[in-house]
């Protein structure tokens, strides 16, 4: 990485210039750094016609830690190859990936302006009809086509090697399996919180259901996953869905990434509790997210099976029945997984402005402890769910 300098607007936009592949030739071109993720650098480059595109630059930190704590810029690479190798089997769900250089850490993408990021909108009670359906197909269909179902083994084994991204999943094997159950200077949360804090710090049976997801999400390379998908990662409108910033992507348990996105959607039914008012506008707009996360379990399921029982080239798992029980697995881990956002969202270092957004302290502290006390039944009773209805049902009991 000897070449690499961290770009300002002015490098940002010479460098597409220089490139000379995007935008007429006397383009009037102007430049906007607007990123407000936790990691990354973010340009918009856009010329008079409202033509544009995204130059995003990995920086060799942190962005809401600061040079304090360092990362490697090898996460541009793995986040463009994520888009590109999800792309090939999902183009619909997927942002494009137009230009990468791993020297400098960039990815140049498709603008996706005219849509709108999920957590955004949700938290404006906006909803998107098409939602739920549309990230099961890009769950199913990614991890599909990245498992053993399909992939020919040396195939397999050779992505597992370069999609290996030992810093980003440290990250997560710190934020959502460790912090949250110890004391940790990371952790973040008001002291009204304590008891319900310590009360997860000191249940065995929820630090060993824990240890489980944690221990499966090391040591299962089940398929390619995204490795991030929260509803910031998410954009949308009302006919369409696209998933965007990978940097997590690694070979692991698909019942994370489906069981991050259900765990975001209910951070957000959590927050409306504090954020709606009126009882009728809340319940409709909860009744929403409860809509989506069970026509996600539905479709995932479905269309991971139709796709095993046309696609599964490996002969042994086409042993009947065997799909069925994978996919019903994978539920379980979600389940779970959801579990460990939902708490690790409220009192680890990365929170969501869903919650965080509430403006009245108490209604705030409310809605944190419901969250805590959803993520903590997920998290033990989530291997009693035999099937996607009994998972659903679970959802549902836990939070009415
Ligand atoms: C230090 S990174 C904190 C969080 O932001 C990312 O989007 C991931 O969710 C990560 O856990
Ligand atoms: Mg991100």
């Amino acid at each position: 990485m000897a070449d690499y300098i961290t770009f300002d607007n002015a490098q940002a936009l010479s460098y597409i210039e220089q490139l000379g592949e995007f935008f007429e030739p006397n383009a009037q071109l102007t430049c906007n750094e607007f990123g407000d993720g936790n990691l990354n650098l973010v340009f918009r480059i856009a010329d008079q016609n409202g033509n544009s595109i995204i130059l995003k630059q990995a920086l060799p930190y942190a962005r809401c830690v600061g040079e304090s704590w360092p990362l490697t810029l090898d996460r541009a690479r793995i986040e463009a190859s994520v888009l590109k190798k999800h792309g090939l089997v999902c183009e619909q769900h997927t942002a494009k990936v137009l230009h990468t250089n791993d020297d400098l850490a960039i990815t140049v993408l498709e603008d996706l302006g005219h849509m709108a990021i999920l957590r955004s909108e949700l938290n404006l009670a906006k909803t998107y009809p098409k939602l739920g359906a549309d990230v099961a197909t890009y769950l199913a269909t990614s991890s599909f086509y990245y498992s053993d179902f399909y992939l020919k083994p040396a195939e397999k084994k050779a992505l597992v090697q370069e999609f290996t991204n030992p810093e980003l999943c440290s990250i997560t094997e710190d934020l959502f399996f460790d912090d949250p159950y110890r004391a940790c200077e990371r952790n973040n949360y008001a002291p009204e919180l304590e008891a319900d804090v310590l009360r997860l710090q000191q249940s065995p049976q929820l630090l060993r259901q824990v240890a489980q997801l944690k221990h499966l999400f090391f040591s299962a390379p089940q398929s390619l996953l995204h490795g991030d998908v929260h509803t910031g990662s998410i954009f949308a409108d009302q006919s369409d869905t696209k998933l965007i910033d990978p940097e997590f992507g690694f070979f692991g348990p698909i019942g994370f990434d489906l069981g991050s996105f259900i765990g975001n959607l209910l951070l957000n039914y959590c927050a409306q509790n504090g954020r709606i008012k009126e009882t009728p506008k809340r319940r409709q707009m909860q009744s929403y997210l409860l809509t989506q996360i069970q026509q996600c379990l539905n479709d995932f399921e479905n269309i991971w099976l139709a796709l095993a029982a046309q696609h599964t080239r490996d002969l042994s798992l086409q042993a009947p029945g065997y799909a069925q029980h994978f996919v019903e697995q994978i539920i379980k881990d979600a389940l779970g997984y959801a579990g460990t956002e939902l708490i690790r969202r409220t009192i680890g270092l990365a929170h969501v402005v869903d919650i965080d957004g509430i403006e009245d302290d108490s209604a705030r502290l409310q809605v944190q402890k419901q969250a805590l006390l959803l993520g903590e039944q997920l998290i033990l009773h989530a291997e009693e769910c035999e099937n996607k209805e009994s998972a659903y049902q679970l959802i549902v009991s836990l939070i009415q």
